[in-house]
């Protein structure tokens, strides 16, 4: 695999950096960073990346989301939910939302990310600009809440490798926060993460 001193030579093919990270950062009044929301399906990550990157973009704060379902309408599409296939779509993914820190922004990326390995990979990319949020809501509120109604699918067989059912979720160990969804308003949680991402990415 690439190490960090790989990818910061391979640059332009010059070894020249043009654009410094921090000047980014200065000019956007904030870092760039990867918040990659992990969690099962039906937890909330979705919405919660879609409000978050709505009110930083009213505030003026550059974010973009990446969204498991939206990203395997293209660029993964070849990808199924196999555990080899969530790890290269896991990887891929990973892939372009550090290139999109690099470049500045704050992306907030959406994926099941059930294998702990694939998450702390994306991590070693840059660690620094790596912020792990575990979208913590629990089976039975998923399975109850089911709003595309995969949860009944599954249980009627029709859906194999369904993640908390016949596929496995690997919750991390070490996240930078936690957020429980549960018997809370959206706005709640929100409002968690919005204080989270002040105090690790705003220009003191
Ligand atoms: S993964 O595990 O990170 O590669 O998955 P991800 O790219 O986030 O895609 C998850 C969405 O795919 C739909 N879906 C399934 N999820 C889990 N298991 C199985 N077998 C499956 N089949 C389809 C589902 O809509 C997931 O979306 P969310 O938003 O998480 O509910």
């Amino acid at each position: 695999a690439a190490t960090e001193s790989d990818r910061a030579q391979a640059g332009d093919g010059s070894g020249v950096v043009t654009v410094d990270i921090h000047a980014r950062a200065l000019a956007n009044g904030h870092r760039g960073g990867v918040v990659w929301l992990t969690g099962l399906s039906g937890a909330g990550k979705s919405t919660l990346a879609a409000e978050v990157e709505r009110r930083l973009f009213l505030r003026g704060w550059q974010a973009k989301v990446l969204d498991g379902d939206a990203l395997r309408l293209g660029l993964n599409a070849d990808l199924g939910f196999a555990p080899a296939d969530r790890s290269e779509n896991i990887r891929r993914a990973g892939e372009v939302a550090h290139l999109l820190a690099d470049a500045g922004m704050i992306v907030l990326a959406a994926f099941i990310s059930p294998y702990r390995a694939d998450r702390d990979r994306v991590r070693a990319i840059n660690p620094e600009a790596f912020h792990e949020i575990h979208v913590a809501t629990a089976l039975d509120e998923c399975e109850r809440r089911d709003p595309k109604g995969l949860y009944v699918r599954a249980r009627a067989g029709t859906i194999p490798d369904f993640t908390g059912l016949t596929a496995p979720y690997e919750p991390p160990e070490a996240p930078e926060l936690v957020i429980e969804t549960a018997g809370r308003a959206i706005e709640d949680s929100v409002g968690e993460l919005l204080g989270y991402l002040d105090r690790a990415l705003a220009l003191s």
